[in-house]
């Protein structure tokens, strides 16, 4: 049947004796009611209004497999209740958007792309560091939230990727990372308001079934990593229905004719739930202002985090998305100016594999390619996106959460009339902007692309196929961007930082700077990095220095070697003189050599640690470190 045919039945069987006309159509169904409670009943009668029959075709009488037909019913109502307006709105907006794939409609008809202007920030000017303590000063009305549902097949690690070490140096994980830099930068944030602090910083997970357990075990197991256990909350999305045809009938799952196929719905569903959880308006009655949104595996995204909130702040944006500059083809969105001839208007992610036929489709003969700067002109979305609560919450109400989704079937052929495989829709939280009025505040903010974004997203085998010049985005590229990084800071902190040399690890080539780490306890903002460093240090290329305690002051050290130092909270250490010792070692390892930890492989090395300094200090007072 035509979509647009079975959509007319459904709205004529739903005017008249809905429940009748629902059962007769179904035998089987009938013979099988009494088995149901009542709302079990009326979700099924529901299902045949929709067209979906085809579920209940084979069911023997009543008495035989009754649990597992009870246990389809259950599973009806989760997709009921996870999806904002239940299965009927799910299967209406699947059939429109499956009629809109056949007809080949571009979602972005009509649409013109031009290069947007944002805020764009150098690392450690004077504008940097006033929007850094801008954005200090707005971490305590924010809240924090992790999309961390997805399984990582691309990267093909069998573990939950926030429990993977950001790097090896210190091992690390990405969770414990960025729950001490939330407690950090909302220490700072107090500070800064003198003590006046009225709440702890809200951080929310989002899971899914496939990371929920292991997710919340990682927690528990590390005490929180310091973090109150009432301060977190994890929301777990739920998968949403397989479709299997055009007229969107619900897929049977092959293992099991009593249940529906199901896939996840993607990391858009991070809205519905803040907003179905109700957190989203606890918040707001809470005065907070903000909704930081990150992912799971990019070691390097708080440190543009609170220039971003200070620009967001400043700026009085509604949305703003953190990007940085992006090479063409890069598998990272661009953010776009999109303007219709009928004079709609909006600044939103073009999704990767979307923004090259786009720009084909209007003009641009070469598609996605890189400017006279060396990069796309259109900035990369890291899906870092700082949304302000009032008028979130405001057009969330309007949509009861939703935002717009998309679907991608795989067609058998050009007919365009079956699938490969069974599809489902789709949805990305780097949409929500595409539904907010003209007048709404959209706005983004780009970085150097060194400082903040280093995601841990492909297997080494796809990494060291990404066009020469690209990111890898990759566990060796993750972890040797970190060092990069807080290299680079330290040098335009005043350190004389060797420059790196060029190593090639799982097929990749990358810089290997100093290994530099430091806790968010050291320092979260440029301005802490500036304050413990001075006079005339310098680190050679082969050395580590791993920085724990809070109040350690670095002044005229020479490392050539590996230095650790630690201290509690209220010693202060001054830590100079020259230090040189055989250090820590960077060494290959084969990625297919199976005797090593999966985390190990995926990075093609690992850390010997042959010799180091390590100082901690455990008593309260002035320390001085001078070797
Ligand atoms: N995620 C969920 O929580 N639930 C899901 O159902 C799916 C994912 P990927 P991808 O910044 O590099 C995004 O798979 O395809 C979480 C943007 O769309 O890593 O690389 C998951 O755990 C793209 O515009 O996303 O693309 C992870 O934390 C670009 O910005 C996050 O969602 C790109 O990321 C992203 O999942 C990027």
């Amino acid at each position: 049947m035509a979509s647009s045919t079975a959509d007319a039945t459904n709205d004529k069987l739903a005017n008249v004796q809905i429940n009748e006309l629902s059962i007769s159509a179904s035998p089987n169904l009938q013979k099988n009611l009494s088995i149901f409670s009542p709302d079990q009943a009326e979700l099924a009668k529901m299902l045949l209004v929709r067209g979906q029959s085809h579920l209940f075709e084979d069911w023997p009488d009543a008495g035989v497999d009754d649990d597992e037909k009870k246990a389809l019913l259950d599973q009806v109502a989760l997709l009921n209740s996870s999806y904002p307006g239940g299965l009927a709105s799910y299967i209406k907006t699947a059939r429109e958007l499956l009629a809109d794939s056949k007809a080949g409609k571009n979602p972005f008809d009509g649409f013109i792309p031009s290069v947007p202007s944002g805020e764009v920030l150098t690392f450690g000017d004077d504008n940097f560091i006033k929007y850094e303590e801008a954005g200090v000063r707005q971490v305590q009305n924010a809240a924090f939230v992790l999309v961390a549902g997805g399984l990582g097949e691309r990267l093909g690690y069998n573990g939950i990727k926030v429990a993977l070490p950001m790097e090896t140096t210190t091992g690390t994980c990405f969770l414990q990372h960025y729950i001490e830099s939330i407690l950090c930068l909302s220490e700072a944030s107090c500070r800064q308001a003198q003590g006046q602090c009225q709440r702890d910083v809200p951080f929310v997970i989002m899971t899914s079934d496939d990371t929920h357990a292991r997710t919340l075990q990682l927690l528990e197991s590390n005490a929180y990593f310091g973090m109150k256990s009432t301060q977190v909350k994890l929301l777990k999305q739920e998968k949403v229905a397989c479709l299997a045809d055009n007229d969107a009938r619900l897929a049977i799952d092959p293992k099991n004719k009593y249940r529906i196929q199901t896939k996840p719905h993607g990391h858009g569903d991070v809205h519905s739930l803040l907003y179905s959880s109700g957190l989203l308006r606890e918040w707001k009655d809470a005065g907070l202002r903000w909704v930081v949104f990150f992912q799971d595996t990019n070691g390097l995204l708080f440190k543009a985090i609170p220039a971003a909130l200070g620009v967001s702040a400043t700026k009085e944006y509604h949305v703003n998305s953190l990007s940085v500059p992006r090479k063409a083809k890069e598998a990272i969105g661009g953010i776009t100016r999109l303007t219709h001839a009928d004079g709609r208007e909006m600044v939103i992610n073009v999704e990767y594999n979307q923004l090259d036929p786009l720009l084909r489709a209007t003009g641009h003969p070469d598609g996605d390619a890189n400017c006279e700067t060396g990069y796309s002109p259109y900035p990369g979305n890291i899906n870092q996106l700082i949304l302000e609560v009032g008028p979130y919450i405001d057009e969330l109400s309007k949509t009861g959460g939703a935002i717009k989704e998309f679907v991608n079937p795989k067609y058998k052929d050009s007919t365009k009339t079956a699938f490969k495989s069974s599809t489902r829709l789709e949805c990305m939280m780097q949409d929500y902007p595409k539904t907010l009025p003209p007048s709404a505040r959209v706005g983004f903010t780009v970085t150097d692309p060194w400082l903040a974004y280093a995601p841990v997203k492909n297997n080494p085998d796809d990494a060291s196929k990404v066009p020469k010049g690209n990111p890898y985005h990759s566990a060796t590229s993750g972890e040797t961007s970190i060092y990069r990084s807080n290299s680079m800071i330290l040098r335009k902190a005043g350190v004389k930082v060797d420059d790196p040399v060029s190593q090639v690890f799982n097929g990749q080539e990358v810089e290997v700077w100093s290994r530099v780490v430091w806790k968010p306890k050291w320092a979260v903002t440029f301005a802490d990095v500036k304050r413990k460093v001075s006079g005339s240090s310098s680190i050679s290329q082969k050395s580590t220095l791993v920085v724990k305690g809070r109040n350690i002051l670095i002044e005229d050290l020479s490392l050539d070697g590996t230095l650790v130092i630690d201290s509690v909270d209220d010693a202060e250490v001054k830590v100079g003189g020259s230090v040189q010792n055989n250090g820590w070692k960077i060494e290959s390892v084969d990625k297919d050599d199976t005797a090593l930890p999966e985390e190990v492989r995926i990075r093609g090395f690992k850390i010997n640690k042959v010799e180091q300094l390590e100082k901690s200090y455990n008593e309260p007072g002035k320390h001085s470190l001078k070797p």
